[in-house]
């Protein structure tokens, strides 16, 4: 059966960019494979965190998996950190990832022109990130445009360890969504939408109350020319509407901006489709935030699961490098 891997960080409050270009996806595809969701906490402390903020957003994140329809029984969701597999293999792809490779992420770069104090951790991060990958012989990684980059990494690694010591991963392929794969900030739409970002009035979270996010998408902003049409380079605004509502409709941007002749009736109905698509999950959030051991129990049981699918592979990749077995 095709393995499915993909992750969140705990970083800040989910923003719809994570809803529709991750956790809706991962729902609706979970039962086409044996898909394993990570909470990805090692990956959010390569910047500084709260640490209580940390702990309740790793629960925070977990119930927004789950309500946003991820099925325990089904699905393996389980936090990074509780399976140390996922640091122990990192430094194999610390040292099979050249420095060169790592320089060139375009999110490294970003990240650290906003920063003062720029961590190790954040240049290595890729790494890590194709440790969490190549950990469960996965097949199929579901992310949004952001990631690829760092997908193509996870691949070249792979290749050049299996052509060094011998076949030990399984070559993962990205599953970069046609709808939404890039959903960008409503004040700045050159720019991704970021749980992280410093822009609460561009960034929508899944936790937004309707009233909030009918306000955000009034003030969007869009351009002069007064014209609906999809086209992101000339108008990364409206397109940006678009893309929006086409994703929460199920429908291309192109058919979507045929029915609109106006700014406003197209801020208004985007704004409709994402607070109805939200409702349901904010719901069942609210259920499951009123019981965070239960959650906490089911991280606990599923990363067991993890633990147990990691240990073979991360053997296979110590024998392979020459590594003295355990014994
Ligand atoms: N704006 C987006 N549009 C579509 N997909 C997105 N994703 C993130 N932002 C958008 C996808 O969500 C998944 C989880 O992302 P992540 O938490 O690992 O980190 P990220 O990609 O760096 O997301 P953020 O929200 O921008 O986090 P911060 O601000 O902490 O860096 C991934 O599949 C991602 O593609």
């Amino acid at each position: 059966m095709v393995r499915v891997f993909s992750g969140i960080q705990p970083s800040g409050d989910l923003q719809l960019g994570n809803y529709l270009g991750a956790l809706r996806r991962f729902a609706r595809e979970q039962d086409d494979a044996d898909s394993i969701f990570c909470i990805v906490d090692l990956h959010a402390i390569t910047v500084p965190q709260d640490p209580v903020e940390l702990r309740a957003r790793t629960i925070q994140t977990a119930n927004l998996y789950l309500a946003s329809g991820i099925d325990p029984e089904r699905a393996t969701l389980f936090v990074q950190s509780h399976v140390a597999a996922h640091t122990e293999l990192a430094w194999l792809m610390e040292c099979t990832a050249s420095f060169g490779e790592l320089s060139r992420m375009t999110q490294f770069k970003e990240k650290s022109d906003r920063r003062d104090f720029v961590s190790g951790a954040l240049f290595t991060y890729p790494a890590l990130m194709a440790a969490d990958i190549l950990l469960y012989d996965t097949h199929r990684v579901p992310v949004g445009d952001d990631q690829r980059q760092h997908l193509e990494l996870t691949r070249d690694v792979a290749m050049r360890f299996n052509s060094r010591y011998g076949d030990t991963f399984v070559v993962p392929e990205a599953a970069i969504p046609k709808a939404a794969a890039r959903v960008m900030d409503l004040q700045t739409p050159t720019n991704k939408m970021s749980k992280s970002a410093d822009s609460p009035q561009g960034t929508v979270s899944m936790l937004d109350e309707p009233k909030a996010i009918e306000k955000k998408f009034k003030r969007a902003v869009t351009d002069n020319d007064a014209e609906v049409h999809y086209d992101p380079e000339t108008k990364p605004g409206v397109s940006n509407l678009l893309s929006i509502l086409g994703a929460c409709t199920d429908r291309d941007p192109e058919v979507v901006a045929g029915d609109y002749t106006q700014y406003g009736p197209l801020k208004a109905d985007a704004a409709a489709a994402v607070i109805e698509l939200l409702a349901p999950v904010q719901a069942r959030f609210a259920e499951l935030a009123a019981d965070p051991d239960a959650t906490a129990e089911l991280l606990a049981i599923s990363a067991e699961r993890a633990r147990e699918m990691a240990a073979p592979v991360l053997t296979r990749a110590h024998e392979a490098i020459g590594l003295l077995p355990r014994r």
